[in-house]
C-alpha cells in the first residue's frame, strides 16, 4: 500500500500523518504531534520554526519506521501569510514573525493610505487584514535574497527546491487576481522588492526527491518525492470537504473559523470588502470566497490563561459544563480586535460583557458557553453574508478541522444557522494535503470531482440537525452583532 506523509502545521499544533492510500480511499494515522505557539520576545511575536522543523523530522522518522520504502512522498501545509527570509546562500536570516505580531497593523494603515482599501481589494481580491504578507513585508527593513512562505520554507529544507505554491501565495495580498501572478504594479508602488519572490507553482507539483541528508536523517528512501501540495492549510482542508450537495458551505474550524464556499470567479466588490470576505485560491485554481472568523482561538487562549493562573481545565469536561450552561446569556463579537492578541481572554470577555450591560461570565463553564454561543452567532453572520454576496442559498454547512470534534459548537452552529451541519473530518487539512499528493502521483484521478469522491470515501461526517426556535439566535444576533455584521 502506498503511504504519503502529510505534514500539517497549525497555529496550535503541528502533526505528521501517515496517509495510507487504498483505491480512492485515504486512511490517516498520526505519526507525531507537537505543540505550536507564538513566542513573545521584547514586544515582538515569533514562530519557533526550528522547533517545528525538529518535530517534522521526528514525525518523518516515525513514518519511515512504520511504512519504510512504501512512503512515496511528503507534502507540507501550514497556516497562511507568514514567511522566512533567506540570504543569498539560502540560510534563514531570522525567526519568522507570527501574524499576530503588532507590526502589520501600522504598515496596513500606511499602505492603505497610498492604495485605498477598495482599489487594493479590487486588485488582489484579498481582504486587507493587518497580518497579510504585503503589510508584514512593508514593515520589514531587512534586505533578503528570498522570501519563502512557511510550507515552502520547510519544503526547501526537505527537498532543496524553492517554490511559491499557489494556494498559499494567494493569501499574501501581493497577487493580481486578474493575472494570478505577483503584482509588479503593487510592489513597485509600495517599494517592495519583487526579486525575493519566484514563479508561482501550482498545487500538486512534484518538486523532486528529498535531499540525501534528509533521507538519511529520517530513514525515508532517497526516492521519496517532495510534493508542493495545497500548502495553505485552509485550501487543503477545503480540498477534503466531503460535499454531498452543491448548496453547501464549509467552516474550516480550528484556531480560526474560515467560513465560505468555492466559486469560479472572485467577488471583490465594496460590499464583499465591508463584509470582511476574501478571495483565496483552491487546489484547482477555484476561488475560496470566505470570511475569517476569530474561531477557537478565544477558547484555547482562555484555557491557557486558566492553566497559567493555576486552574487546570480538562477540555471535554469544560465543554460538557458549557453545554449544560444557560444559552445566549452573554455574547461577544469574536472578531472584535481586542481578542486578536495573545493574553488573558477571560478578562477581556468579562470587560466586553460588562461594557455591553450583559451578565459577566464568572466561571470557566460560563466563559466557554459565552465563547461558543458567540462563535455560533458569528458563523451564522458569515453564512448569511455569504448568501447575500453570492446570491446562492446554503442548505448544508460542513464543519471540518479540530473544531468539528466540538459537538457542542457543531450543534450550536446548526441551531444558530437553522441549517444541517455535517461535522468532520477533524483532520481535513492533513487529508486534503494527502489527497492532492495522491493526485499528483496519479494514485487518484485528477480534478476536483475525483478528489471530492475520494474525500467522501475517506470520511464519515456526523450529522447535526437544527433544534429549537431560531428567535433567540436572531434576537441575540441583532442585539449584539448588528443586522449586517
Ligand atoms: P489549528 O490547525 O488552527 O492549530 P486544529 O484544526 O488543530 O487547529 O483545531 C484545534 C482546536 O480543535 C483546539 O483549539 C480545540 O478547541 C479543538 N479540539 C481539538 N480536540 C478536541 C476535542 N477532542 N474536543 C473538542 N474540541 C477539540
Ligand atoms: C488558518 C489560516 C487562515 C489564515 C490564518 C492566518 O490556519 O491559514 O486561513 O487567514 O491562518
Amino acid at each position: 500500500m502506498t503511504v504519503l506523509a502529510a505534514v500539517d502545521l497549525g497555529a496550535s499544533s503541528g502533526r505528521v500523518m501517515a496517509a495510507h492510500v487504498s483505491g480512492n480511499r485515504i486512511g490517516l494515522t498520526e505519526a507525531a504531534r507537537f505543540p505550536n505557539r507564538a513566542v513573545p520576545v521584547r514586544g515582538r511575536l515569533y514562530w519557533d520554526v526550528l522547533g517545528l522543523w525538529s518535530g517534522v523530522l521526528d514525525g518523518l522518522r516515525a513514518v519511515a519506521a512504520s511504512a519504510g520504502d512504501d512512503t512515496a512522498a511528503v507534502g507540507v501545509d501550514s497556516w497562511a501569510v507568514d514567511y522566512g527570509l533567506l540570504d543569498a546562500d539560502g540560510h534563514l536570516l531570522a525567526n519568522p514573525r507570527c501574524y499576530r505580531d503588532p507590526r502589520g497593523a501600522e504598515a496596513r494603515a500606511e499602505v492603505l493610505a497610498r492604495t485605498g482599501a477598495e482599489d487594493l481589494f479590487a486588485l488582489t481580491g484579498v481582504q486587507p487584514q493587518p497580518f497579510n504578507t504585503v503589510f508584514q513585508l512593508a514593515a520589514e527593513t531587512t534586505r533578503a535574497h528570498r522570501l519563502l512562505l512557511i510550507p515552502d520554507l520547510l519544503g526547501y529544507w526537505l527537498s532543496g527546491e524553492a517554490a511559491w505554491e499557489a494556494t498559499n501565495a494567494s493569501t499574501t495580498g501581493l497577487i493580481d487576481q486578474a493575472t494570478g501572478d505577483w503584482s509588479r504594479d503593487l510592489t513597485d508602488a509600495l517599494g517592495l522588492d519583487l526579486s525575493v519572490l519566484g514563479p508561482i507553482t501550482p498545487a500538486g507539483t512534484v518538486l523532486g526527491p528529498l535531499l540525501p541528508e534528509i533521507a538519511e536523517a529520517t530513514g525515508l528512501s532517497a526516492a521519496t518525492e517532495y510534493i508542493a501540495t495545497a500548502s495553505h492549510d485552509t485550501a487543503a482542508a477545503v480540498a477534503a470537504v466531503p460535499y454531498e450537495t452543491d448548496r453547501a458551505a464549509y467552516i474550516s474550524c480550528g484556531t480560526w473559523s474560515l467560513v465560505g464556499t468555492e466559486r469560479d470567479t472572485p467577488i471583490a466588490t465594496p460590499a464583499a470588502l465591508d463584509a470582511g470576505f476574501t478571495n483565496e485560491r483552491g487546489a484547482d485554481g477555484t476561488v475560496r470566497f470566505l470570511r475569517n472568523v476569530a474561531g477557537l482561538w478565544l477558547l484555547s487562549e482562555s484555557v491557557d490563561t486558566w492553566r497559567r493562573q493555576g486552574t487546570d481545565v480538562d477540555l471535554p469536561a469544560l465543554l460538557d459544563a458549557a453545554a449544560a450552561a444557560e444559552r445566549l446569556r452573554s455574547v461577544v463579537d469574536p472578531d472584535d480586535p481586542r481578542f486578536a492578541d495573545p493574553g488573558d481572554m477571560p478578562e477581556r470577555i468579562r470587560a466586553y460583557c460588562a461594557e455591553t450591560g450583559q451578565p459577566v461570565p464568572a466561571t470557566p463553564a460560563e466563559t466557554a458557553a459565552c465563547i461558543l454561543d458567540s462563535l455560533a452567532l458569528a458563523h451564522r453572520r458569515a453564512i448569511e453574508a455569504l448568501e447575500a454576496l453570492t446570491g446562492e442559498a446554503v442548505d448544508t454547512v460542513h464543519i471540518v478541522g479540530g473544531g468539528s470534534k466540538n459537538t457542542l459548537l457543531c450543534q450550536l452552529t446548526a441551531d444558530a444557522t437553522g441549517r444541517t451541519v455535517l461535522a468532520g473530518p477533524d483532520e481535513a487539512t492533513a487529508l486534503g494535503n494527502a489527497l492532492v499528493q495522491a493526485q499528483a502521483l496519479g494514485l487518484i484521478e485528477p480534478g476536483p470531482e475525483a478528489r471530492r469522491a475520494a474525500a467522501r470515501a475517506s470520511a464519515q461526517p456526523r450529522r447535526h440537525e437544527p433544534q429549537g426556535p431560531q428567535t433567540p439566535w436572531t434576537q441575540a444576533s441583532q442585539r449584539l452583532l448588528g443586522p449586517n455584521r
